[in-house]
């Protein structure tokens, strides 16, 4: 096996690994490899190719800062984002150490040596520093329902659409009703009414679902955000503002959260008209404690002549139907799940291992997911990770926290070069600090008092994935590196 050293060495990919990619290359850091187990770049946008992929942020706020974009609407989809990254990527000059359908399959710090080993089918790769930016949302998480593997039909999840199979007349089920299924329902509902076909839609927990303003920019906003000075920068910082609006409604008031719930219930009221299946979609939790979904064509699906909601929990299912607890059998050809990833016991971790030898999933097995600002760990040093513990997002871009987390890496880096170090790690009392304060912040919130259980908890009920603050306390906070709270090894 050959075996290549690098400066830098970047898991994946998406938007966190092209981030870090771009900017160690501005800072002439340019000896780095990325590892990334697809082939192609995009992480999340482009493996959810699912009918209806659309983003429920804006693209003015959810692309980079530093590459603005010509957006041909509020909310773009799918293929525009991963074009977007594309682009972005190609115009960077990076893309030349990127290596394809290269996963890491495990990477281990050797303390002597001061360097990462990270294996991969096709060699080993050696690096002082590892930037981990494998994605929060990036492994499916597939239902554990009894006899689902005897299911004789096609059955695929949401992440892994498979295009190849026509789904003209069929009897389609779709298991989940989150933000994935509430994009996936209306699409399929179309292409099933013409072609007669039907949809069973599995919902365990009705969503908050209030409606998406989506719409195409005329030419003249383009244009005029394309040419007039400070424009776009200005509608940016607008959608940002407005985003940020949202937080004390989430983590401090959720009473601040009623005008929203209005909005909800009304377009429960403009989507259906049956009272007993406006019952069914009503939510009873509190707005927030799940991801607040955006939708104008969900609840008109959902009533559809060719869809039936189910709510009776899924009991088990067959080699051909989906039987309920309460003994009714429907029939299907296709099984789609669209029930979510795994975030809180990421399958990365599990082939990680820092100075002490132990897998950052042992690590966290007891305690859960936690970080130093979401970063750095104790026992792993020069490992640093984007989009890690406790810094994701329900109400704004996530591309904001990326470049956030970038910035900090870079200052990490800095300080390294700067006082001739070979490591620095967090220190625990530190990383501990940290997450008490932000765990006793998480109490207030709406995530833990609403009343719901998410993907944002983890097996003990702790919210090891959110950010309780502004995303600007969180960009305040990491703006510096700050160096009295990690333990440094010099040269
Ligand atoms: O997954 P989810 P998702 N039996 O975990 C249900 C991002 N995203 O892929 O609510 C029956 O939200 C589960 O039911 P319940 C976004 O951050 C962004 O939809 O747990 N049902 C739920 O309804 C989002 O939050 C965009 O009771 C089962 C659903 O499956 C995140 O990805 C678009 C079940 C899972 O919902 C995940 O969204 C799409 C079972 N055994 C996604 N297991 C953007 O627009 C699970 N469920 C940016």
């Amino acid at each position: 096996m050959t075996s290549r050293t690098v400066d830098h060495l970047i898991i994946g990919a998406g938007f966190a690994g092209l981030c870090a990619a771009i900017k160690l290359d501005e800072d002439g850091e340019k000896d780095f490899a990325v590892l990334e187990a697809g082939s192609d770049v995009g992480g999340t946008w482009r493996d959810n190719t699912y009918p209806g992929a659309t983003c429920d942020i804006p693209s003015q706020l959810y692309s980079f800062s530093f590459a603005p974009h010509d957006w041909p609407r509020s909310y773009s989809q799918q293929p525009d984002i991963q074009a977007y990254i594309q682009q972005v990527a190609a115009e960077s000059g990076t893309l030349d150490r990127f290596v394809f359908d290269t996963p890491a399959q495990d990477a281990s710090w050797d303390d002597e040596a001061q360097r990462w080993t990270v294996r991969t089918p096709h060699g080993d790769y050696v690096a002082k520093t590892l930037i981990v930016g494998a994605g929060g949302l990036s492994a499916p998480r597939m239902p554990e329902i009894d006899g689902i593997e005897t299911f004789q039909g096609e059955v695929f999840h949401s992440a892994r659409w498979n295009h190849d199979l026509d789904l003209s007349g069929k009897r389609v089920a779709v298991i989940g009703t989150g933000a994935s299924a509430i994009q996936i329902v209306p699409e399929l509902q179309k292409v099933l009414q013409a072609t007669g076909g039907h949809l069973d839609v599995y919902q365990r927990t009705a969503p908050w679902v209030i409606p998406r303003n989506d719409r195409v920019y005329s030419s003249v906003e383009r244009s005029a955000l394309r040419r007039v000075p400070g424009l776009r920068k200005l509608y940016r910082a607008a959608l940002y503002w407005g985003h940020e609006a949202f937080v004390p409604a989430f983590t401090l008031a959720p009473g601040l959260a009623l005008p929203a719930v209005k909005q909800a219930q009304a377009n429960i009221r403009k989507g259906i008209k049956d009272p007993e299946l406006r019952e069914k979609v009503t939510p009873h939790f509190m707005l927030g404690c799940k991801r607040v979904l955006r939708s104008n064509d969900w609840y008109p699906a959902l009533a559809a002549d060719n869809v039936e909601l189910v709510t009776d929990p899924i009991a088990k299912v067959t080699g051909n139907a989906i039987v309920t607890a309460d003994g009714v059998e429907r029939e299907i050809d296709v099984l789609v799940v669209a029930t979510g990833f795994w975030t809180t016991e990421l399958p990365i971790t599990e082939h990680v291992r820092g100075r002490s030898g132990q897998s950052l999933a042992d690590r966290w097995r007891q305690s859960g997911m936690a970080a130093y600002k979401g970063t750095a760990i104790p026992d792993f040093p020069n490992l640093f990770m984007i989009v890690g513990p406790n810094t994701g997002q329900g109400h704004t871009s996530m591309i904001f926290i990326i470049e956030s987390q970038v910035a900090y890496i870079r200052a990490a880096l800095e300080h390294l070069r700067r006082h001739g170090l070979t490591s620095v790690e967090a220190e625990p009392r530190a990383t501990d600090r940290w997450n008490r304060s932000l765990q006793r912040r998480m109490k207030r919130t709406v995530w833990t008092r609403g009343g719901c259980q998410s993907w944002y908890l983890d097996s003990h009920g702790r919210n090891t994935t959110l950010w309780p603050r502004t995303t600007a306390d969180f960009r305040r906070r990491l703006a510096s590196f700050d160096a009295e709270a990690y333990r440094e090894v010099r040269a």
